[in-house]
């Protein structure tokens, strides 16, 4: 079985974290309410909302309080228990030419990274990809994606730093409907929620979009960094109020062990995660999937393991994954 792929890749420390509180909480004896509460009291590290933690122990309450449970069957109640509060990724398909991405966030999470994978993924799969430099505010970003673009061998336009942002959005579609792309994904720059002239700007970005068409953009993207986890609810919250996010881009997950806060989030707003990031190398963003996600937090690492991991394993030696 090859259930372990990437996303697991990118699990590997919540995992390892989760596996080691877990081999230290559970007795020998029979499950007992003291370490129903320290289990949920690692769930919670994990960045699993309270709400969820606490209803997923009280359903392992009422299986096995008083039995013999060993950590297999504890890692299975928690993969299927879990997998109830996850929202499968939708299969979007390219009807429109072309089919425009915007991607949004706040700063530094990971927007343009994101863009370049997603750009190298639908460009594997054969499709014309177009970048469009849509942030024009940060000193060095409009480089940045032209770097990208090179690596990966697509196309972008770009206008001057500091020109306006609306205007690029306007010019690449055009480009992309007259030079028959099939994708044009959009880059804008880093905003806080918070800041109404940046959320603003980005009003003005989509109003400007729908002059193309008023199903403009057929997918927007929001980027959220790992490592704030369910702190970044609220983010989303407002990004979605200031225009409805059709997917979420999880990043970073590799370097953190709160990878518990994909369920928080799905639990708490209903918008499907569509990618998750895994690293910083252009293969490192995988389509999300519930079943790999949930295999991926609490698989038992008895699945095959893919070399690249092996090495992270052998670090990892002696704690049970
Ligand atoms: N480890 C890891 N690093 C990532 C991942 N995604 C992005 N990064 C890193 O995060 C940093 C910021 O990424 P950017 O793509 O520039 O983020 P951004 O949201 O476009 O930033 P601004 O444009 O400044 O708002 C870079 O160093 C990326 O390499 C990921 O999935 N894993
Ligand atoms: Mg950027």
């Amino acid at each position: 079985m090859a259930f372990f792929g990437k996303i697991s890749k990118g699990l590997f420390k919540t995992r390892s974290t989760l596996a080691k509180g877990v081999t230290g909480v559970m007795g020998r004896g029979k499950l007992t309410e003291e370490t129903l509460e320290n289990l949920e009291e690692l769930l919670i590290a994990s960045d699993i909302c309270y709400e969820v933690a606490s209803e997923i122990i009280d359903k392992i309450r009422k299986e096995c309080l008083g039995t013999f449970l060993s950590n297999e069957k504890l890692f299975d109640y928690l993969e299927n228990f879990s997998r109830e509060y996850l929202i499968e990724a939708p299969v979007i398909s390219h009807t429109a030419k072309p089919h425009v991405i915007f991607v949004l966030g706040v700063n530094g999470v990971g927007k343009t990274t994101s863009i370049a994978k997603i750009a190298n993924y639908y460009k594997n799969k054969g499709e014309k990809v177009l970048l469009a430099a849509g942030d024009t505010f940060r000193a060095g970003a409009i480089e940045q994606l032209d770097i990208w673009a090179k690596r990966i061998g697509v196309e972008i336009v770009k206008h001057q730093e500091k020109s306006d942002a609306a205007a690029v959005i306007y010019d690449a579609y055009a480009a992309a409907k007259a030079r028959g792309y099939d994708v044009m994904i959009a880059d804008t720059a880093g905003r806080l929620h918070t800041k109404d002239n940046l959320m603003e700007e980005l009003r003005k970005m989509i109003r400007v979009i729908k002059k193309h068409g008023d199903e403009l953009p057929h997918e927007t993207l929001l980027v959220i960094d790992g490592n704030t986890g369910q702190n970044s609810i609220p983010q989303t919250i407002a990004f979605n109020e200031l225009h409805p996010i059709d997917g979420i881009v999880v990043t970073k997950l590799d370097g953190t062990a709160k990878g518990g806060s994909l369920i928080s989030t799905n639990h708490e707003i209903k918008i499907p995660i569509r990618w998750v990031g895994v690293g910083e190398g252009m293969n490192d963003l995988i389509p999300f999937s519930k079943e790999e996600y949930v295999k991926g937090m609490f698989g038992d690492g008895e699945i095959d393991i893919p070399l690249e991991q092996q090495e992270i394993k052998e670090e990892f030696k002696g704690l049970q994954i």
